[in-house]
């Protein structure tokens, strides 16, 4: 019977937000989930989206059939080139296996799906700490996991020697889950002398790299910059998977637009993975929907909306730096003690406070201020008629 089932504890991110919606206060601020907000904490439609839709809908030559299980043809195509760049050697030799996926998440499970199958027994490293729904998608799949260490609590800086400690231990052919730019939730990036290290490392010691790429164009505002690991790591002839979402740097995030990128050593290989990944594919969703990789699509090859699109990001970053500054000013006018620039020194959407679990609690209790207990602030939830109230909160509560 279904009376036996038990009651599932709420998501750690999204439960957050649950309690956000029941506050009625006007001093209410939610600060929790990853999704960017404009200056008057609303959602945000980029308006090339809005013509990309447009021109979609208006184009007859379009119908609503299934998809192939792979996906849309054309949106494969131009993600392989803004992940790897036009120039990549991999992508000119027919080397990457691309499938569309249900965003980043999607891309994620569907890769942890394939090494399951393929690579049994493989062990997945983690960084600690990391997106929290890494452990379950890699856990669900059937594969062990394993943390290595990645942030310095006491800089919040990157442990690089730590973290290169812990991936000199794992055994060959472990999968090592990086993030590309703008790591969740720390903010903190290998700076491009360590990238060089890390590729050198996993080479050597035969591990996998899996990366994680949530963020493209949302740490700089520069799309090619964003994407340097794993350019760096494609140029070195790495083997590789890339799990790419859209939800952030187009604003697509309820569209479920991603993909997940294997790249082979040779074109035979990518073949064979391709037919594997179909295989994955196939009794879990069939096909992936079509309307959010078309918009994607039409965004990445169309010169004109994908020039109208770099604008409208870079509107995006700049707001959320401003945001940054903003804060970190805010906190400091308070006379709280410590050393608050970590807020601007840290990339992309978050800044990890360092709050502890309790200060959380209290920031919500009593001042309505809603964010995980990881201590992480979505800066892109944040607006400038905000920041004083989030500022002296964090004061009193420390
Ligand atoms: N990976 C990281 C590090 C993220 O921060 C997110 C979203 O916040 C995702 C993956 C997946 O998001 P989506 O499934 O919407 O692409
Ligand atoms: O804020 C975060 O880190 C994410 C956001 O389907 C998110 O958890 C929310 C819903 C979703 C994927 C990511």
């Amino acid at each position: 019977s279904f009376e036996k089932v038990e009651q599932g504890p709420p998501d750690a991110i999204l439960g957050v937000k649950t309690r956000f919606l029941a506050d009625d206060s006007p001093e209410s601020v939610n600060v929790s989930v990853g999704a960017y907000r404009d200056a008057q904490g609303k959602p945000l439609v980029l308006e090339v989206v809005r013509k990309a839709e447009k021109a979609i809908l208006e184009d007859a030559s379009r119908n609503k059939e299934y998809l192939g299980i792979a996906g849309d043809v054309k949106f494969r195509q131009a993600t392989q080139e803004f992940c790897f760049g036009a120039d990549a050697k991999s992508v000119k030799e027919g080397r990457v296996a691309t499938v569309q996926a249900l965003s980043g998440t999607g891309a994620l499970r569907v890769g942890a799906e394939f090494l399951a199958t393929h690579f049994a027994g493989t062990k997945v490293y983690i960084p600690n700490p990391t997106w929290g729904n890494h452990f379950k998608i890699f856990g669900n799949a059937g594969l062990e996991t394993a943390k290595y260490t990645y942030l310095n609590p006491a800089t919040r800086g990157l442990d690089f020697e730590g973290m290169m400690k812990d991936l000199e231990q794992a055994p060959a052919g472990s999968v090592v889950v990086l993030h590309v730019c703008a790591h969740n939730p720390t903010g903190v990036d290998p700076t491009a002398e360590q990238w060089q290290k890390i590729v050198d490392l996993l080479t050597e010691r035969q591990l996998l790299p899996f990366f994680d790429s949530a963020y493209q164009g949302f740490a700089s505002g520069d799309v090619d910059k964003d994407a340097y690991a794993v350019r760096l790591f494609e140029s070195k002839g790495q083997q590789m998977m890339v799990a790419q979402s859209y939800s952030k740097n187009m604003g697509l995030y309820g569209e479920r637009v991603g993909a997940l990128n294997v790249v082979c050593p040779s074109a035979g290989a990518c073949a064979r993975v391709m037919s594997q990944l179909e295989l994955v594919i196939r009794p879990m969703y069939s096909n992936p929907p079509r309307h959010g990789a078309a918009i994607a699509a039409l965004i990445l090859t169309d010169p004109k909306l994908r020039e109208e699109w770099k604008v409208e990001l870079k509107g995006i970053v700049d707001r959320i730096l401003a945001m940054r500054k903003g804060l970190r000013e805010a906190i400091e006018a308070t006379g709280a003690p410590g050393d608050w620039s970590f807020i601007t020194d840290q990339i992309g959407m978050f800044t990890f406070t360092g709050l502890s679990a309790d200060q959380v609690a209290s920031m919500e209790k009593n001042y309505h201020i809603y964010m995980p207990s990881n201590g992480r602030i979505s800066v892109a939830g944040l607006t400038s008629d905000k920041l004083e109230h989030v500022a002296k909160a964090i004061r009193s509560v420390l």
